[in-house]
């Protein structure tokens, strides 16, 4: 029996195995995705980001939690962009799976940023793929509100829950964080604390300045505190209907179909990178154009339009 029968006949072990040889893009990860994509793509993605420590981890667990209770099959993905330096983390994350079922209705895969910008949205994207095809109904995605590679991972998200805490400060520092733009649900998590409704009152006002074209979605503000696995319930109902509401628009068609472009671009720009330009350069005496730059009688645009037409590319 090959590795990929028994991932289709549900064996957890083969799903972790796929998902590793996906991660790290080893030997035959391309065939592997080549045979996946023809059965994923009805599983949807539900990211959740904010700042370190604001329950997302907390929050994705009980989400989790309620899928798995009506009977739908989910994959948790968890983007941690300090990993050299959280062990701690990545161990209470562990611990806390012991919660969870290991029958194949649930898995749970921490990833680490790399070093490649972009290296970390396809391995995301990849890994998502991997649980859509082996039959998840959903999964749900956390990472830290930060750089470009987080938003990249976000991007490819359908919904995105923007999680906030009293102790998050204003809302022109949210704003300032980035968070403002790309949440289409929000959520002020650790409510029980003191300055949950004041959080809340700056959010609704902020958020009242972003665009709202007539029929857009409403932006909802949910509170919650995970911990006691309160108002979870109404967050999971906030992001169903974002669900609904895009699938009826047509948004959530159009916004899987510009990020597969994405992708397909994405993919085109790394293999001509590697292949085109390692060939283009490979051979190349530098130091002699290095020389000549340096001494003024041409420049590093010049050299490349030199190199480019050298090879056909330019007319
Ligand atoms: N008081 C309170 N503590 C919470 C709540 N949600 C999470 N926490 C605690 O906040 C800390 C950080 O939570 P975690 O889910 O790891 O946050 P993450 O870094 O955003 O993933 C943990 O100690 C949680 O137990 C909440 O609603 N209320
Ligand atoms: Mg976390």
């Amino acid at each position: 029996v090959t590795l990929l029968e028994k991932f289709h006949s549900g064996d957890v072990r083969a799903l972790a195995r796929i998902i590793s040889i996906v991660e790290n893009g080893a030997e035959g990860y391309r065939e592997i995705l080549d045979r996946l994509y023809g059965r994923a793509g009805t599983a949807l993605r539900l990211g959740f980001t904010g700042p370190p420590g604001a329950g997302k981890s907390s929050l994705v667990n009980a989400l989790a939690k309620q899928y798995l209770s009506t009977g739908k099959k989910v994959g948790v993905i968890a983007v941690d962009p300090t990993s050299p330096f959280t062990g701690g983390a990545l161990l209470g994350d562990r611990v806390r799976m012991t919660e969870f079922p290991s029958d194949g209705s649930f898995y749970f895969r921490s990833m680490a940023t790399r070093g490649a910008s972009g290296g970390l949205s396809s391995a995301t994207d990849n890994v998502s793929i991997v649980y859509d095809s082996f039959g998840f109904d959903v999964t749900l995605i956390e990472t830290v509100g930060v750089g470009q590679v987080e938003i990249d991972v976000i991007d490819q998200c359908d919904t995105v829950t923007v999680i906030l805490v009293p102790e998050s400060g204003d809302a022109v520092q949210t704003m300032k964080a980035g968070l403002m733009e790309i949440g289409d649900v929000f959520c002020i998590n650790k409510s029980d604390r003191p300055g949950a409704e004041r959080i809340r009152h700056e959010l609704r006002s902020t958020l009242g300045t972003r665009k709202t074209d007539q029929g857009a979605w409403p932006i909802p503000i949910v509170a919650t505190v995970a911990t006691r696995e309160e108002g979870t319930d109404t967050l999971r109902a906030a992001i169903d209907d974002h669900i609904s509401f895009i699938k009826a628009s047509g948004q959530f068609e159009s916004h899987r179909r510009a990020q597969l472009k994405k992708k397909i671009l994405n993919i085109l720009k790394n293999r001509f990178q590697r292949e085109f330009i390692g060939r283009m350069t490979g051979e190349m005496d530098f130091d002699q154009l290095l020389d000549e730059i340096r001494s003024g009688s041409t420049s590093p645009f010049e050299v490349s339009d030199r190199l480019y037409r050298q090879f056909g590319m330019l007319d």
